[in-house]
């Protein structure tokens, strides 16, 4: 049995290194979180476009290892005991990624603990919270009758960015001097407001002087704009 039998994704997306991992994903905020993982672990991989404008994450390939179909997703053929593991989220693929190779997470176990408190933060909290704001700033201004759902997310926003900008005062990343899968987790999504829904002002960013210039450092780095690319829009 081939690796990738048991993982009908890999029919339609297929890998041309079977040793290397394998990554569905689209140039959003939540698929480039693990190219710019992976490209900070210099671990090699494969980029599969799974093209979200024309639902390929709704195909039934897609939907075989990520039931909710959503990218990203991955395969690593050498998952846990040497055998391939498929993963969807990106907050546990983060995770994964980093458990797998004692990187990018603090080694002392309250330091871990405090790194997947701030992972779990971006994901229960800023990703969903941003996504819907922009969902309604940038797509659905025109046709709002009522300005609720947009004062809603974009006050929650704001709220969010503080709750941020106070952690990040005094501090280079999240967890310190450490840059971790919490940073790698929320700049995207910093950026997004910024430079997608092009929301900045709206959201005040500009106050927020801590995660501004964090957002630039988090940025800078050549894992950033190589990952932040990737796999390029078709
Ligand atoms: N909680 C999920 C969210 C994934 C998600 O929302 N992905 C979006 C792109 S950023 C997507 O696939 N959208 C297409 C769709 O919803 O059909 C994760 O972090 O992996």
């Amino acid at each position: 049995m081939t690796k990738f039998e048991s993982f009908p994704i890999a029919n339609r997306w297929k890998p041309a290194d079977p040793e290397k991992l394998q990554l569905y994903s689209f140039p959003t905020p939540n698929g480039v979180k693990i190219s710019i993982a992976l490209e900070e672990l210099g671990l090699p991989y494969e980029a599969h476009l799974a093209d979200i404008i024309e639902d390929d994450q709704k195909t039934s390939e897609f939907l075989s290892l990520n039931p909710n179909g959503k990218i990203p997703t991955i395969i690593d053929p050498d998952g846990p005991g040497g055998e391939p593991i498929g993963i969807f989220e990106s907050g546990a693929i983060l995770l994964y990624l980093a458990e797998k190779t004692d990187k990018l997470i603090p080694a002392d176990p309250v330091g871990r603990l405090e790194c997947i408190q701030w992972l779990f933060f971006q994901m229960a909290g800023i990703g969903p919270m941003f996504g819907q704001y922009g969902h309604f700033y940038k797509f659905m201004a025109d046709k709002l009758k009522d300005p609720y759902p947009i004062e809603r997310y974009e006050n929650e926003t704001r709220r969010l960015l503080g709750v941020l900008d106070d952690r990040l005062t005094g501090r280079t990343w999240i967890m310190d001097d450490e840059y971790t899968i919490a940073d790698i987790a929320t700049f995207p999504w910093v950026r997004t407001v910024r430079d997608f829904y092009e929301a900045g002002d709206a959201v005040g960013l500009d106050d927020f002087t801590y995660v501004t210039a964090w957002l630039e450092r988090c940025v800078e780095r050549p894992a950033s704009q190589k990952g932040l690319t990737i796999p390029p829009r078709p």
